[in-house]
């Protein structure tokens, strides 16, 4: 069953010439006989010889060719003469698109074209969605909110190149034995990528280490050369991203390395087979694998190689198609925006720089005027281990010439601050691109944020916080450029796709304009919200949801589950700032209360983690190791079992993301206030209509402010709280000591209860606990025990718990990614 769409008619249906060719007709027919054409031409095989990959891949390119027409005409827009708009270079290191087939046919209105074509060759869509490997090219939040933000723009018409890199490893799958993450090589592109074309003539050099030398040019001219020690090739390869039902398909260009020379004919000559080809393997190294931290990994080569790999193609690509349009390179503002993901492509400030200085001859400030136009920063976390910054010897080593061009900013951009800020020598040491407090570091976020003409954060608490925390002298100084632009998700993926039985019952309601108008659509829902008959089909399509969850649970971890209980989940990248340790916490005690049978009736639950830890994470993969030996204890206990069941669920991914979201009925967004910059997942929940249990952090706060306070489980500290609590000298130990329940379940953590007796496995987690915790686990446990109570209690009224649901699916509209992107448009 498809996401039912009342009207499933795509933007451009054509005449019926549209509809009967093979390549571009969107009918049944003409997708029936593409599939058998592309199976044969494409695959090489006949239909009773066919894999299920072969079909997928017929089926892939069937609909990939659907979607060239307007590719072709939408980079005719960002790259042809004759043409004015400005267009969109989104950088970023990490795109977690997620499987695109559904979203393709979603996207091109032909779902229900391709189920009958697919039908009548013997073959069902479910099983060829489920053949597609996933391309896993980001960690998390930030790396998924690039794939929902490209989304939109081509839904609201925007052209735009999402530039990044081509890992041939994206993030690990996770496989949990013994309770132990353990991390399995993504190798996503074995059976082929029928996505993306390769561009092998849009290909550029990338120059790395050596040194610089001063000379002077033909006109006397003081100039700098770079002799690089080593130059690679970064190659284009291209995957169309349509709108939803509209003339514009962007595309997301990412870069393969390659060397310039695959093989060094004199080593081969002189015997030296295997040096030959050294080169060729140095060079791809580069885009080999993505870093799998959710911290940046401090002075890895590799990774500020690969940062300023991709930026330095990516900025000449840009340069490239603004000369083609026929475009002076001092319009380059004019025809360009680039929104820097993070500070991961923040040495685009230097490069484009040192590109239009040192390789198209332009005067310095006119290329710096430029570059501060072109340019804007998206900062998404507050985590002081988080900011990057690259150690000067290595920026030195890998990029002289950058080092010298940042000195050169950072001369500037003091002087400029002397003049208005004498005597404050300190203002001058906080702001420099330079930390040079011990050993030397060139600081990304400051580098941005000078060669930005916009900051913004990713929802008013954390752009706030920016204001007045990390960036504060740079909002002190260039108050102007700050901004929020809390983030927002595609309601294509996240409703659409992943939540066809919702859809069909909302757009029975309301009809389907919501896909692309959800803030302005959804809103209708609430009228609804009491309406018995309504609440019924809504409690229906969630029961069938858990029903298919329950199924997959089995599936992947064995343990059966009651899709009747509360399904309260907490899908996320493990952090300690996320606290699932806490969540942990309210178990333990839950499992404490069953075993001495105090406590009144209890609602059953199902309790559900997944995510991946960072490998060399040892904190977060302990967490994971705590949340599988307490699940093992529960779901055995011949008691408690009755009431809890707990699952991790392997390999957190956006496909798995797809059966999670519309599953949930309680949404856990549980962060230390201050810490999460402000989540997405919170919202894709909240629009599949679960109920937030959650603290005042990042976008919770909107969230709960946009679906009303009563919809909504709070608890917590405030940010402000939290450090308060912490200046004024926060003693867990004491809570600890004064709360029984509390005492209890740290104890039975500790007294091996969970470790089959092994008193030392958990001790690193629970000490840090009682010592430190950095965090706060311990000053929130009873309020988040207490309102967990107060969940229960809501949930055993269905009708109230339904309506509530209702009203967060009816109200969460802003949250669209269309809203988001409308207002980097419109303000940036
Ligand atoms: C996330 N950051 C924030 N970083 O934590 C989250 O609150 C926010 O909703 C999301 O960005 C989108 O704004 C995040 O996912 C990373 O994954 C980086 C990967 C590269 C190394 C540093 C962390």
């Amino acid at each position: 069953m498809g996401p039912a769409i009342a009207s499933d008619s795509p933007a451009n249906a054509g005449g019926p010439a549209a509809l009967t060719n093979v390549r571009t007709g969107l009918g049944a027919d003409a997708i029936a006989a593409a599939l058998i054409e592309n199976l044969h031409c494409l695959q090489g095989k006949l239909p009773q010889h066919a894999t299920r990959n072969d079909w997928y891949m017929a089926l892939a390119y069937t609909v990939r060719d659907r979607m060239m027409e307007r590719y072709v005409a939408t980079v005719g827009s960002i790259a042809g003469a004759n043409t004015n708009a400005k267009a969109v270079a989104y950088l970023s290191a990490e795109f977690l698109t997620g499987p695109h087939l559904g979203n393709g046919l979603i996207n091109l209105g032909i779902w229900q074209a391709v189920e009958e074509a697919l039908s009548r060759v013997g073959q069902d869509l479910s099983g060829l969605l489920e053949q597609e490997e996933e391309p896993g090219l980001g960690n998390g939040g930030l790396g998924r909110l690039a794939a929902c933000y490209m989304d939109s723009l081509a839904t609201l018409n925007v052209p735009a190149i999402g530039y990044g890199i081509r890992y041939e490893f994206g993030i690990f799958d996770q496989a949990i034995r013994d309770g132990w993450q353990v991390e399995i090589t993504d190798k996503w592109l074995r059976f082929g990528n029928p996505w993306e074309i390769v561009r092998s003539e849009i290909a550029f050099d990338v120059k790395f280490g050596g040194r610089t030398e001063p000379y002077h040019d033909e006109a006397g001219r003081y100039r700098v050369r770079w002799l690089p020690e080593k130059v690679v090739k970064g190659i284009a390869y291209d995957t169309p991203v349509p709108g939803y039902r509209v003339p514009t398909t962007n595309l997301l260009r990412l870069w393969k390395a390659e060397a310039t020379e695959p093989f060094d004919f004199e080593a081969f000559n002189v015997g030296d087979y295997y040096r030959a080809v050294d080169e060729k393997v140095i060079s791809e190294t580069i885009s080999k694998v993505l870093y799998p931290n959710d911290e940046p990994e401090a002075g890895k080569q590799l990774r500020l190689a690969q940062q300023y790999f991709f930026v330095s193609c990516s900025l000449q690509d840009m340069i490239r198609l603004l000369l083609t349009r026929g475009k002076p390179l001092n319009e380059l503002h004019l025809y360009w925006a680039a929104q820097l993901n993070d500070t991961h492509p923040s040495i685009a400030v230097a490069e484009l720089l040192r590109l239009l200085v040192v390789e198209h001859a332009m005067e310095w400030g006119q290329a710096w005027a430029i570059t501060q136009q072109t340019c804007a920063y998206t900062n998404h976390t507050l985590l002081a281990e988080a900011l990057e910054r690259w150690p000067l010897p290595l920026l030195a080593k890998l990029l002289p010439r950058h080092l010298e061009i940042i000195y050169e900013i950072n001369r500037r951009f003091l002087d400029g601050l002397r003049l208005r800020y004498p005597n404050d020598d300190q203002l001058l040491r906080r702001v420099s691109l330079i930390d040079e407090a011990g050993d030397k570091y060139i600081r990304m976020a400051h580098l941005a944020s000078v060669g930005s003409h916009a900051i913004n954060g990713v929802a008013v608490l954390h752009t706030e916080l920016l204001k007045r925390t990390v960036l504060r002298d740079f909002h002190r100084v260039s108050p102007e450029k700050f901004l929020n632009v809390t983030n927002g998700v595609t309601p294509r993926r996240w409703i659409a796709l992943s939540n066809p039985n919702l859809s069909a019952l909302i757009t029975r309601h309301i009809g389907d304009r919501w896909i692309a108008n959800l803030e302005d659509e959804l809103k209708h829902l609430e009228p609804l919200a009491s309406d018995i008959d309504f609440q019924r089909d809504w409690q229906a399509v969630k029961a069938d949801n858990k029903r298919n969850l329950a199924g997959f649970i089995k599936e992947r971890t064995g343990v059966i589950v009651d899709p009747h209980s509360l399904f309260d989940i907490q899908v996320k990248r493990l952090h300690e700032y996320k606290r699932q340790h806490l969540n942990v916490l309210y178990l333990v005690t839950l499992c404490n209360r069953l075993r001495h049978a105090s406590g009144g009736a209890v609602t059953p639950r199902t309790v559900i983690f997944a995510g991946k830890a960072a490998p060399g994470y040892r904190m977060a993969k302990l967490i994971i190791k705590l949340i599988n030996s307490v699940a093992v204890v529960v779901n055995q206990d011949p008691v408690v079992s009755q009431v809890l069941k707990v699952v991790f669920l392997p390999d957190f991914n956006v496909k798995n993301g797809h059966r999670v979201y519309p599953a949930a009925d309680l949404s856990e967004q549980i962060s230390t206030a201050g810490k999460e910059a402000s989540g997405t997942g919170n919202m894709k929940f909240a629009m599949n209509g679960a109920i937030t249990i959650g603290t005042l952090d990042g976008a919770n706060i909107e969230i709960r402010d946009a679906v009303g306070h009563e919809n909504f489980f709070l608890f917590g500290l405030t940010a402000e709280e939290v450090e308060r609590v912490r200046a004024e000298g926060y003693r867990p130990g004491s809570i600890y000591q004064s709360n029984p329940e509390l005492r209890e379940a740290i104890d039975l953590i500790s007294s091996g209860f969970f470790s089959n007796g092994d008193r030392g496995l958990f001790r690193p987690l629970v000490e840090s606990l009682l010592t430190s915790d950095d965090y706060m686990l311990l000053a929130d446990y009873q309020a988040y025990v207490e309102c967990q109570q107060h969940v229960s209690d809501a949930y055993s009224d269905q009708n109230a718990w339904t309506r509530m649901s209702i009203l967060n699916t009816a109200r969460v509209g802003h949250f669209s990614s269309d809203r988001s992107i409308r207002e980097y448009c419109r303000d940036i």
